[in-house]
């Protein structure tokens, strides 16, 4: 399977983010694709290319212009103010008060556009986050060119980026950006299935009022997990795209059992749908060792993912999103990726 990555990826490197009231070193570090790299090395599993430059254009077909150019001249504005640690917000717009206006300040802007305190933006952050969604969208050329499949090893990862917000390690939606420009350069209809152990609130967003993508993800309730504020089984799609929002929330401690009867529920809505493309945002956090998940699928599940998938018979585009067990995380990875070309 071609690989799609770029070193840039590595240029996003947080100091610290806030978890259980105390600051720790980010999860979402660069270590992550460098063990995956290292993987899809060690087993051969095809060419590695380097992404092509798309420019802006293609992020703000679905990002908002002014979010795109504010995560472009963050870093900027922060330093600007004499700062050298990492940009983090310290407060957030809450029901009642005026959340729809942009305040002038940069502590302002960032409480407008961020959506939670964990997702610290450096000095390489834009530069990290557009080579990633570079990597997602040359995956899709790839595969609209005719490929059955291509891997973008993107970090960071994409799926809690919405509209006009970022967070949950997400600046831009890779997966999302991906899946509007396969349908921008010909796809009727894309499939979008996230298997991220958390619920991809910023995929949802954007697709929700759309028939021409579908969306469907299995991931912890929100009941119990981030991002708590979207995700629920009832969240079935607005206007035109009603019925084309799929959530599958399952309870802390879901074992492969429970999963797999879940991404088989996906799998056949997937088939109805009867999409060209399909776009799979793929999370490793569902992963039994994973440091702030709590499911327990092992190793061994992955290639069953992998096959499950290549049984749709579909072209398929795979986005990496999370997964911070990092030892592991090349061999989870490149097992969904080898169970799928099996
Ligand atoms: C792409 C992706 O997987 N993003 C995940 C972002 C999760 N950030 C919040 C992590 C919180 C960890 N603390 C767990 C406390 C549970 N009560
Ligand atoms: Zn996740």
């Amino acid at each position: 399977m071609l690989t799609v990555y770029s070193e840039d990826c590595r240029l996003h490197h947080g100091r610290a983010e806030l978890n259980e009231g105390q600051l720790v070193p980010c999860f979402e570090n660069p270590s992550r694709t460098d063990i995956v790299l290292d993987r899809l090395k060690a087993v051969d599993l095809g060419e590695i290319v380097a992404p092509r430059d798309f420019g802006v254009v293609p992020l703000k077909r679905v990002h908002d212009a002014g979010f795109v150019d504010f995560l472009a001249e963050c870093w900027d504005l922060w330093t600007a103010q004499g700062r050298d640690w990492d940009a983090i917000p310290f407060t957030f717009g809450k029901r009642g008060m005026r959340d729809d206006r942009i305040p002038k300040d940069i502590d302002g802007r960032i409480a407008y556009y961020a959506m939670d305190a964990g997702t610290p933006l450096t000095a390489g952050t834009w530069k990290a986050a557009t080579a990633s969604a570079n990597c997602a969208l040359t995956a899709a050329e790839q595969v609209a060119g005719g490929l059955k499949s291509a891997f973008a090893a993107c970090r960071p990862p994409g799926h809690h980026a919405s509209i006009d917000y970022y967070g949950g390690y997400c600046f831009l939606n890779n997966a999302a950006i991906a899946a509007q420009a396969l349908r921008d350069n010909g796809a009727q209809r894309v499939s979008l299935l996230d298997v991220d152990y958390h619920h991809g609130n910023g995929t949802q967003s954007i697709f929700y009022d759309r028939a021409d993508v579908q969306f469907l993800s299995l991931h912890a309730d929100p009941e119990v997990e981030y991002p708590y504020f979207l995700g629920h089984a009832d969240e079935t799609g607005s206007g035109a795209g009603e019925g084309f929002n799929h959530n599958f929330p399952l309870p802390w401690g879901t074992d492969w059992e429970r999963w797999s009867a879940a991404l088989e529920d996906a799998c056949r809505r997937i088939q109805g749908y009867r999409p060209d493309v399909l776009v799979v945002s793929l999370g490793l956090d569902t992963f039994e060792q994973d440091p702030i998940s709590k499911f327990t699928l092992s190793s061994d599940r992955y290639p069953l993912v992998g096959a499950r998938l290549a049984a749709l018979k579909v072209p398929t585009v795979f986005v990496l999103e999370g997964g911070y067990a990092v030892d592991d995380l090349g061999v989870n990875a490149v097992n969904v990726l080898t169970g799928f070309e099996d």
